[in-house]
């Protein structure tokens, strides 16, 4: 059964037409109205066109335009269009591209410390995870960040708690995931923590997660409700644990260079409506999570609860949490016991 793609109240179009606007381009903003932008920046995720993030990004460019007198143009490109995540990082640092969402996680290949916030069991609540990352937690993986030159905008985005789901056999209890092959996204965490469970991880990036699964290369993979959604896994996956093993976020990074040739109002104006359309974006993804579950249980998805417990125990007695806490040292794992208390 079709999911109906997820349709805001406020549409682009609507936007655009209240700005005098005629046309309108598949995947870019354009501002007749407006004379030539002066700065005009690529956006790109690996999220389909209808996800919130890109439908709140497209809100920011469009509010982005206007507030700055048509001097900013912000092109969005979803679903990987301009390469998949470890390009496009490459392309945001080599200034191709300006802006770019990307899990922290992912961005661990770059800035190992950056996978702190994706650690096994963390977070027991959406509460705890913007008092973290809004807070302490956040700031420092910014700074870690920047040292790359990669400038993440203050708010990160929300990419869910995520479960784990299989075509083959449900996973009730941490002993079904014994040498299970999972995909998993390409970030050591993920592979180390699928290891520490005792299954057999592959990481592939999105492009290839959707035919890796149908044509049997991996039988699970793990994401949030909403992302399973939108990029229609449950025509290929049948069972849904509800694990919560993690939490995972996007981050905004700029390109440095690109942001700091805005003036400094332009540059207020930029990251505020990022911000603006970030904590839209975490409110549409908590509400969508919630109808996600109905959604893909009518598409024939079937879910059940696990001892959550008895998973972290397993990545505790595989030595996960000690190999993680040497190797991402001690200011990462301090900060993170900071927020969330004692790990492992
Ligand atoms: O690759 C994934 O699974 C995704 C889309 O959730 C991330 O970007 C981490």
């Amino acid at each position: 059964m079709p999911l109906d793609p997820i349709h805001h109240p406020i549409s682009r179009r609507a936007l655009l037409k209240g700005a005098g606007a005629a046309g309108l381009g598949a995947a870019g903003f354009c501002a007749p109205a407006f004379a030539a932008a002066e700065f005009q920046f690529k956006f790109a995720s690996n999220l389909p066109a209808t996800h919130p993030l890109n439908v709140r990004a497209n809100e920011a460019a469009d509010r982005i335009a206007k507030e700055s007198a048509g001097k900013v143009e912000l092109q969005i490109f979803p679903a990987n269009q301009l390469g998949a995540d470890s390009d496009l990082i490459s392309q945001l640092r080599a200034g191709g591209i300006d802006f770019l969402t990307v899990s922290g996680l992912v961005a661990s290949t770059l800035v190992p410390t950056a996978a702190i916030t994706g650690m096994g069991f963390a977070f027991k609540d959406y509460p705890s995870v913007w008092q973290a990352l809004d807070g302490k937690l956040g700031a420092y993986v910014r700074g870690e960040l920047a040292k790359a030159n990669l400038l993440a905008m203050p708010k990160i985005w929300d990419n869910g708690f995520r479960h784990m789901t299989t075509s083959k056999q449900p996973i009730k209890s941490v002993d079904d995931l014994k040498g299970l092959k999972m995909r998993v996204p390409v970030s050591p965490l993920w592979t180390s923590m699928f290891k520490a469970l005792d299954a057999s991880p592959t990481g592939i990036a999105p492009p290839e997660m959707y035919s890796a699964l149908q044509t049997g290369i991996v039988d699970g993979q793990e994401n949030g409700l909403v992302a399973i959604q939108f990029t229609k896994l449950y025509e290929v996956q049948k069972f849904c644990a509800l694990t919560s093993h993690m939490w995972d976020g996007y981050w905004l990074l700029a390109n440095k260079r690109s942001f700091e040739k805005l003036p400094a109002d332009i540059q207020q104006i930029v990251s505020r409506n990022f911000d603006l359309s970030a904590v839209a974006q975490r409110a549409d993804v908590e509400r969508l999570t919630v109808t996600a579950r109905a959604d893909l249980e009518k598409a024939g998805m079937k879910f059940n609860t696990v001892d959550q417990a008895a998973f972290r125990d397993k990545l505790r007695a595989n030595g996960f949490y000690q190999e993680w806490k040497t190797k991402l040292g001690k200011e990462a794992w301090d900060t993170l016991e900071a927020s969330v208390g004692k790990m492992g």
